[in-house]
């Protein structure tokens, strides 16, 4: 064990190229996994901690949003999640000697390997303007530079709040209370850049913008069509759950550019055939398709089954759907030549694909940034649900739509209202619950805020969570951007560019993980809940002692901050809120459509399905 981080920057010093992989996880995933949190956390803590992941009475890993078993496994994570967790539960601190011996200039040199090696963050920080170095600040002197800075804007939309997706339901919601309650709806999140087309997709032709399944509906299926998904890398949980299905006799269907490793051979750490064995082959049919074609290939298929006599369920099309002549008008219209075309296929793949389709009764459409990041991606997510559609496949066991979210509580904190567009209903709910007049015009999402901070129109940028300059796009734009601003602030767990690439002032708020122990006052333990990419809600408690004495909670850091900025005019109990997250959840049951009675259904062992 070293709770010392290496002092070498591997990334930049030597990147290596290897020969592809043939198959995925096996036990050089799980040896891999337990060296990486070993060197983290040393062997004791390791165990304890590992086996606590993704259990009843556990935490919620933070590395991906795939949800968990009804029963989970001793060991419910993966070689990512370890590593996930390990950077989170390292031994490893960053303390203000640190930031003595590291100008940000340095610092902004460093590659984000060598940045979250460092390990954990563990006193407020301030870097003032002019300054070289960052020191340290306490936190009443870090708030109230916040709430100045924010008080001095001429209008609260000069000021935007940025979530990433790893934030609890109850931090989420506070959040976005407090950002209405001062006057915007600047929250760009994340989900901006990550599954939004799929929200907007969904949600136009299914009125939900999220997925339809739950993780048993996978056993249920006749046919799993995993496209522009890479699940060995990114959600490794996932191809157990592809491996169920397949013994339960499902058939799969991966479209993807490039031959992922994980989706041709699976070595299932948890099975002595997947440890020593020759593993699950789950993919039955390949379809290499070229980029931005799947369009194109679900037109094509949609033709092909309007074609066909009886391959469509026109009871369900007739009863359950609007729209279909103009549909079936447009759809019949497409040509081969256009399909082979964008699709790069060749009429024999597709023919072959139609065939599986035509032999499943239930199919599941699973996806993701293959299919959500390209221009025509809404298009696109429309036209799979329109396949399915066409058969009946939504709506009944083992059939519908899966878009497989990324980080673990992308979409509770959506559902908790951050989002820059509100719905009304959000709006209004939001007024009637807590008495004022929340502002109804849209925010900025993460672009707009982008040009905001370019133009000088948002002047103070707040980040809970997350690597703002290093994941949006177009770097250069977005760190000459932030420059500009008055004051960029940080609320995290670990160092990242995003510390160091800041406007005139800046400060890095250092705040609790998943895995640690969140104290009430009073001495009890609090706990947090997330929603997976399934749509469940459960709780997550940390168990391991916090990272340092002065960490405080997301939550408990955001309602210090509303308070001070809102004064005695907010009616909000924000002391009590950070006292006890029961009083939030008692408020998002009555705000938020589906969690009515929360506090007693989040008791229940694996939480309650939305
Ligand atoms: N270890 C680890 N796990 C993570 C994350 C992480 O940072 N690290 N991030 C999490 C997050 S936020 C997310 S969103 C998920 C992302 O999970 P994924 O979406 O699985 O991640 P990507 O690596 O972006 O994989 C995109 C896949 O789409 C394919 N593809 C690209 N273009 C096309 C196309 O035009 N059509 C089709 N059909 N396929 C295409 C690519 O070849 C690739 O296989 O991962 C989550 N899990
Ligand atoms: N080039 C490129 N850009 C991308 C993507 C890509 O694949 N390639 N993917 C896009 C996608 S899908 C997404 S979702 C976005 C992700 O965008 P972000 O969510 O903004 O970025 P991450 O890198 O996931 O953020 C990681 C940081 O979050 C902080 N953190 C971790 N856990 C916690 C916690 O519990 N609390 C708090 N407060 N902080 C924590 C740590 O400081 C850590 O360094 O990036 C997008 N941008
Ligand atoms: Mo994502």
């Amino acid at each position: 064990m070293s709770a010392k981080p290496p002092a070498s920057d591997p990334v930049q010093d030597a990147p290596q190229v290897g020969a592809p992989k043939e198959s995925s996880v096996g036990l050089p995933a799980i040896t891999h996994a337990l060296r990486t949190a070993q060197q983290q956390m040393g062997l004791r803590r390791t165990a304890l901690t590992l086996l606590r992941v993704n259990q009843h009475d556990g935490f919620d890993c933070p590395g991906c949003a795939w949800p968990e078993p009804g029963k989970p496994h001793t060991a419910e994570f993966c070689e990512n999640g370890a590593k996930a967790v390990a950077e989170e539960a390292t031994l490893r601190r960053i303390t203000p000697a640190f930031f003595a011996e590291h100008s940000v200039a340095d610092l902004r040199e460093r590659s984000g390997y060598w940045l979250g090696q460092q390990g954990r963050l563990t006193e407020p920080m301030y870097l003032a303007e002019g300054a070289t170095h960052y020191t340290p600040i306490g936190w009443d002197a870090a708030l109230d530079l916040i709430a100045g800075e924010l008080d001095a804007l001429d209008s609260p939309d000069e000021a935007a709040f940025y979530t990433s997706g790893r934030t609890s339901n109850e931090a989420a919601f506070v959040y976005q209370l407090f950002a209405r309650e001062f006057g915007t709806n600047n929250l760009p999140d994340c989900s901006n850049m990550c599954h939004e087309s799929s929200s907007y997709a969904l949600g136009d032709t299914l009125g939900v913008g999220k997925g339809s399944v739950l993780l048993d509906d996978l056993e249920k299926a006749d046919l799993i069509i995993v496209a522009g998904q890479n699940p060995g890398t990114n959600h490794p949980r996932m191809l157990t759950a592809l491996e169920g299905a397949k013994h339960a006799g499902a058939k799969i269907m991966t479209i993807n550019p490039l031959p992922e490793a994980g989706l041709r051979n699976f070595h299932n750490p948890q099975t002595p055939r997947g440890l020593a064995g020759p593993g699950t082959d789950l993919t039955d049919l390949f379809l290499q398709i070229r980029l931005g074609g799947d369009q194109a290939l679900f037109r094509i298929l949609n033709k092909l089954l309007l074609e066909r006599d009886g391959a469509t369920d026109d009871a369900f099309i007739r009863d359950h759907t609007h729209g279909f002549q103009d549909f079936a008008t447009a759809t019949r219209a497409t040509t081969w030549d256009q399909a082979l075309e964008a699709t790069g296929l060749t009429r024999e793949n597709i023919e072959a694909a139609l065939e599986l389709i035509l032999a499943s009764r239930s199919i599941i459409v699973c996806w993701a940034m293959g299919l959500t990041q390209h221009k025509n991606s809404v298009p696109t997510i429309q036209e799979i649900v329109n396949f399915l559609l066409l058969r009946g496949n939504i709506g009944r066991p083992g059939a519908g739509v899966c878009p497989v979210r990324g980080h673990s509580n992308v979409q509770g904190d959506r559902t908790m209202g951050i989002c820059e567009r509100p719905t009304p209903q959000l709006l209004d709910a939001l007024e009637r619950e807590f008495g004022f007049t929340p502002p109804r015009e849209h925010g900025l999402d993460t672009v707009e805020t982008i040009r905001a901070l370019r133009d000088g129109r948002v002047k103070v940028f707040l980040a809970v969570g997350g690597n703002f300059v290093s994941a949006t796009p177009d770097s250069a734009v977005t760190e000459a951007a932030l420059a500009g601003a008055r004051l960029t602030v940080q609320v995290s767990t670990k160092l990242n560019r995003s510390h160091c690439v800041t406007g005139r002032r800046a400060l890095i708020l250092p705040t609790l993980g998943r895995t640690e122990r969140d104290r009430r006052p009073d001495g009890g333990d609090q706990f947090v809940t997330v929603e997976d990419s399934m749509g469940m809600v459960h709780a997550s408690r940390g168990r391991l002692a916090p990272a340092g004495p002065h960490l405080r909670s997301e939550t408990a850091i955001l309602c210090a901050l509303a308070r001070r900025v809102l004064g005695p005019g907010s009616t909000t109990p924000w002391e009590e809120f950070a006292a006890d997250y029961d009083r939030i959840r008692d408020r998002i049951a009555r705000v938020v459509p589906g969690f009515d009675d929360f506090n007693t259904k989040v008791a229940r062992p694996g939480g309650f399905a939305l």
